[in-house]
């Protein structure tokens, strides 16, 4: 497959595939948007359920692969573009823990959050796959108190998924007060790719909102 070749990614503006826009945007990927009104329920029609069984964004198609889920996306993606230099090799000392933030984000900070949102009891210790809301965070905020990066000073594709995630954990008041956390986010959230895709975002979701209302 040509590294030129364009990517697809099916996107709903204002949710978690406009992190996949900006990672795009960091790669300098060609991509195409496939837009999905979300607020037309377009995902649980089944034109989409064939490409997302689960109805969720953001999938993506190369060619024939068909990508869901943010992290195996991130990790995709920035591979998929070594050029961009956003994922550590396989044999650079930084690629095994590069994966554990990746896994980390959909396994235990992701999880964790939703639970905190609902106000829902967390299940036991030993059963919950975070453990409790505290230590998940608190072992995410001492690796990115070293800084400026997960990483240090190399920007990641890590990075572009904590950084964007974080901002809207931020926005929904769901996490705990930390400088750290609020500079780092806020690093990521400044860069143009962002700035541009949250414009393109706000416009769509307008878009979608009238389409809406003028059916009724
Ligand atoms: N586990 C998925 C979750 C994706 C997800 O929850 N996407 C939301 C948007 S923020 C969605 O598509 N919701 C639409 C729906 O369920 O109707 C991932 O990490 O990619």
């Amino acid at each position: 497959m040509s590294t030129e070749s364009t990517v697809m990614l099916f996107h709903a503006p204002q949710t978690r595939s406009t992190g996949t826009c900006v990672l795009l945007e960091e790669l300098g990927a060609p991509y195409e948007l496939k837009v999905l009104n979300m607020q037309a329920g377009e995902q649980r029609q089944p034109a989409y359920l064939k490409i997302n069984p689960l109805g969720k964004v953001p999938a993506v198609k190369d060619g024939e692969a068909l990508i869901t889920e943010q992290a195996a996306i991130f990790i995709y993606l920035a591979d998929r573009f070594p050029q961009a230099g956003l994922a550590p090799p396989i044999h650079d000392p930084r690629r095994g823990p590069y994966l554990r933030w990746m896994a980390y984000y959909g396994n235990c900070y992701e999880p964790a959050l939703i639970d905190r949102f609902l106000k829902r009891e967390p299940a036991p210790l030993k059963t919950s796959p975070y453990g409790d809301f505290d230590s998940m965070f608190q072992t995410l905020a001492d690796q990115i108190a070293k800084g400026p990066y997960l990483f240090g000073d190399i920007l990641t594709a890590a990075d572009i998924l904590w950084g964007v995630a974080l901002a809207w954990g931020l926005r929904f008041g769901l996490l705990p007060q930390n400088e750290a956390i609020s500079a780092y986010s806020a690093r990521i959230t400044e860069r143009k790719s962002f700035v541009d895709v949250s414009a393109r975002d706000a416009l769509l979701a307008a878009e979608h909102a009238a389409s809406v209302a003028s059916r009724g």
